[in-house]
């Protein structure tokens, strides 16, 4: 399986992150990223390479183009005003607002900042264009015929929505690539998301459409990140009606459940026989994790892999989340190789 990396992943890097009211030492590292590189080394996955350079169409095809502009021009005018520090929002629109625009980038980052988790750095842009590049060059693998393809991405996209970026994430690299993928001839596609957190932008981007299924295996919202969204009872709007399907688990969850929400989320993506497949591959269920609250162990991704690619679909895998940093490699890659098992 080929893997896709770009090293300007680099470029989007904190030291701390406000975290239960504290400045914390940040979860979300590059470090991250070149450990999973490393593991796919070791396991000899097969080749890596770097992303070709797509332009902004794929982009916009998901993303609100006033969103996307401001992505890549709120850095200049925070620099000019503040300084070089990370970009936080100082405000958020209370509901009912009629979010007029203003001259001031503090607002302005409240306007689509849905947390403080995602600073915007000098780097962000570059670095979430990278990501995107990264899953843009895997879907086009997978188009000339490989059975799969695993887009390293960093920064992840899951939580990014159509307008609004939060939870590390600005572009989401998974819908961006789904998107792709039918805009290049899939009929139908599915995304599967296994991180821990409920893939709410993901969720969110595709909830009225028929021809884009998303299946998420995550936390409770009552209880965990992204919050208010990811309950069971959201199955999709309009002409996506059952197209959206969550299975949210509380916390403490292993392998029994887990796995069994497993073979109900490939039940339904293979009844909706989709001609291919986006697996937002976060690793965060993990018993390890720092942030998280499931009990997954190692083997258990390899198996979620073996059944994943028992699916027999053209997929593309799309890192996401995964802190547990002495095993986020060894996790990724299990499912990766698990997916390319001999059956
Ligand atoms: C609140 C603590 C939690 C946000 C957690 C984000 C999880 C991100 C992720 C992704 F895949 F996107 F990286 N912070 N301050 O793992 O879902
Ligand atoms: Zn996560």
């Amino acid at each position: 399986m080929i893997t896709i990396f770009s090293d300007r992943h680099r470029l989007q890097s904190v030291d701390t992150e406000f975290y239960r009211g504290k400045w914390m030492d940040a979860f979300e590292i590059p470090r991250r990223a070149e450990l999973v590189l490393e593991a796919v080394g070791r396991a000899d996955l097969g080749p890596v390479i770097a992303p070709d350079s797509f332009d902004i169409e794929p982009v916009l095809a998901v993303h609100d183009a006033a969103f996307v502009r401001f992505l890549e021009t709120i850095w200049a005018d925070w620099l000019a005003e503040v300084g070089d520090i990370p970009a936080y929002p100082n405000i958020w629109p209370p509901r009912r607002t009629r979010m007029i625009p203003t001259t001031r980038p503090g607002a302005e980052l409240g306007r689509y900042a849905v947390d403080m988790s995602s600073p915007v750095l000098a780097g962000t842009w570059e670095a979430a264009r990278a990501a995107v590049d990264c899953a843009l060059t895997g879907a086009r693998l997978v188009n000339d015929g490989a059975p799969a393809a695993f887009a390293l991405c960093r920064p992840p996209g899951h939580h990014a929505g159509r307008d609004y970026f939060g939870g590390y994430c600005f572009l989401n690299n998974a819908a961006i690539a789904a998107q792709h993928f039918r805009d290049t001839g899939a009929g139908r596609v599915a995304v599967l998301d296994i991180d821990y957190h409920h893939g709410n932008g993901t969720q969110d981007i595709f909830y009225d459409r028929a021809d884009v299924l998303t299946v998420s295996i995550h936390a409770d919202p009552v209880q965990e990140y992204p919050y208010y969204i990811g309950f069971a009872d959201e199955t999709g709007t309009g002409a996506g009606q059952g197209c959206n399907l969550n299975l949210p688990l509380p916390w403490g969850s292993g392998f029994a459940a887990w796995g069994a929400a497993l073979e109900t989320a490939l039940a339904r993506i293979a009844a909706f026989a989709p001609d291919r497949l986006v697996v937002s591959l976060g690793v965060d269920a993990f018993e390890e994790d720092p942030i998280s609250r499931f009990t997954l162990k190692s083997a258990d991704f390899l198996e979620a892999g073996r059944r994943i690619g028992a699916l027999g679909i053209p997929a593309l895998f799309v890192l996401e989340g995964g802190y547990a940093i002495e095993a986020i490699g060894t996790n990724a890659v299990n499912v990766l190789q698990g997916h390319s098992a001999p059956r």
